[in-house]
């Protein structure tokens, strides 16, 4: 008896030991950050708006090259990573008109049944109250950039300042008031920028005056030799893109969409500095001359500086809030995860915004720093996906991961190791269609070279082979050579879909006369979610 006693001992004292040694997770989430705009992934951009704090993360850990979105868009990609499930199994299809069911199995629950401290500070868009969080704090909708509101569980509250400084600082704030230092903590904190309408803090408004940006190669396209989704979409930086509020021209008139979501919520210094910036910018554009050609290419320079400025405050928080965890001395036993919702295009394809499976929107910044685990500088090339987040936190955590969950944990490829039977294929599958920005809806799969895709609303299929033609402008899908890899990756789709239970047969479509098509809050059952 007494050697069971001290048996039972030793094992409470072993469990108890490893519960608090389990590493704590920092989970820094951004909205709309493209690859491209972080100089640790080697872009041309990089090179003009270095991103020092994130290229450091990267240095002190990995760097995921090839992290692609089950569905690219907002919501839908939180859903996905809160459930580690396709939109299909967690019912998240879409921003608008849908709901996350609250209830369902979600990492951060089995978190914090499992011991963990759980905290979520910023953009949630889910339109559903968080569960699973011992604290949260979450912007309404999409949120505003200045003077922000917060919904708690004991109501609205409204913050001072910029939106990416109160994010980082209240996620700062929780961890010097709130964190139980009996316990391990995992911390969302999501931040709200880069999204449209890039409104940066003023006093980065002048950053970059004396640059101008290297074009995509791609902002001309002409969809030439696409299908005619590429044709259909209403994403463009010559058509799409408007004046007032994404170009801040003419912008300080009450009623146009920037007073309201900026202007008006400034401090009577901010506005003045703000003033002077569309007072300068809309000289520029009644030059007579900004015509045509002209006219899109300053479009371009405005958009391309205004994301990037507010992708510097981002670097700059994420700098501040990893200096506070190493001054704090909780470093050492943290993983910092850096990822955004989905890519975005950066004027390649003449474009903003996101949805297609072309790959600056499909792919996903993803860093990941775990100080003792992780090799310093790594760099990974495996196909992984928001779809794998779930499970790669539980396993962080030594938690189960449940059956029902459709990820892969990536804690093999965080140590460094080569599993030999990783996922060949990844399934894709967008469904906001009609609705903002009108890109059809399509499904497809990847293989790391070729993506067969299928806009099935109007039949039309798409096959592109990014080796020798990275910029994505040619589809193969007819062509009699690429016969016998469009018959592999038809036969993998069908797999695919077979393996991750999408249902049979094209989802109904959307009802066009639905009243909250266009509508950019979405229908919400609770107030300001
Ligand atoms: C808003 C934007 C759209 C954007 C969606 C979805 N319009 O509706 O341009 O595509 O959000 O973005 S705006 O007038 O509000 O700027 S997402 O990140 O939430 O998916
Ligand atoms: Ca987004």
């Amino acid at each position: 008896m007494k050697i069971l006693n001290n048996l039972i001992i030793l094992l409470f004292a072993s469990l108890t030991l490893s519960a608090s040694d389990r590493p704590n997770i920092v989970f820094i989430f951004s909205d709309d950050h493209a690859t491209q705009a972080i100089s640790a992934y080697g872009f041309e951009i990089g090179k003009y708006a270095p991103t020092p704090h994130l290229d450091r993360l990267a240095d002190q850990g990995i760097r995921f090259d090839r992290c692609v979105v089950t569905n690219s868009i907002c919501g839908p990609s939180r859903a996905t990573i809160l459930t580690g499930k396709y939109s299909h199994l967690n019912g998240f299809y879409m921003n608008e008109a849908t709901q996350f069911d609250g209830s369902q199995v979600t990492f951060p629950k089995l978190l914090r049944e499992s011991g963990y401290q759980t905290s979520l500070i910023g953009k949630w868009h889910l339109a559903s109250e968080p569960t699973g969080f011992d604290h949260w704090e979450v912007l309404p909708g999409q949120g505003l950039y200045y003077r922000p509101e917060f919904i708690t569980p004991e109501g609205m509250i409204t913050e001072d300042g910029y939106v990416t400084d109160v994010v980082t600082d209240k996620a700062i704030e929780w961890i010097d008031t709130e964190r139980n230092p009996d316990k391990p903590f995992m911390l969302m904190v999501q931040h709200k920028a880069p999204h449209r309408e890039w409104s940066p803090p003023t006093h980065l408004l002048d950053l970059f005056d004396d640059i101008e940006f290297p074009e995509p190669e791609t902002l001309f396209d002409t969809y030439e030799g696409r299908t005619s989704a590429a044709h259909h979409q209403d994403m463009t930086i010559s058509v799409t893109m408007d004046f007032d509020r994404d170009l801040k021209v003419n912008a300080d008139q009450p009623g146009t969409t920037l007073y309201q979501r900026v202007i008006s919520r400034l401090t009577p210094e901010e506005r003045k500095i703000w003033e002077a910036e569309i007072r300068s910018r809309t000289e520029e554009y009644n030059d007579p001359d900004l015509k045509g050609v002209a006219l899109v290419k300053w479009k371009y320079q405005q958009y391309i500086k205004d994301y990037l400025r507010c992708i510097r405050s981002l670097d700059d928080n994420i700098g501040r809030l990893v200096e506070h965890l190493d001054k704090t001395g909780l470093s050492e036993n943290t993983v910092v995860i850096y990822a955004s919702d989905q890519g975005f295009y950066l004027g390649e394809h003449g474009w903003f915004d996101k949805r297609f499976m072309y790959d600056e929107s499909y792919r996903t910044p993803f860093i990941v720093k775990w100080p003792g685990t992780i090799k310093p500088g790594s760099v990974n090339k495996h196909i992984v996906s928001n779809l794998d987040f779930a499970q790669t936190f539980l396993d962080i955590a030594g938690v189960e991961q449940p059956a029902e969950m459709q990820g892969i944990s990536l804690l093999p490829l965080l140590k460094g190791k080569e599993p030999e039977n990783w996922r060949k294929y990844h399934y894709y599958h967008y469904y906001e269609y009609p609705g903002w920005h009108m890109v059809y809806r399509h499904e497809g799969v990847y293989d790391g070279r070729f993506k067969l895709i299928h806009f099935y609303d109007v039949d039309e299929w798409e096959l592109l082979d990014t080796k020798h033609d990275p910029l994505e402008l040619n589809n193969e899908y007819h062509n009699e050579e690429y016969s016998a890899v469009v018959a592999r990756m038809k036969l993998a789709l069908k797999d695919m879909k077979a393996k991750y239970q999408v249902p049979e047969g094209i989802p109904a479509p959307r009802d066009i006369d639905d009243p909250w098509r266009y509508a950019s809050g979405a229908r919400r059952t609770i107030e300001g979610l």
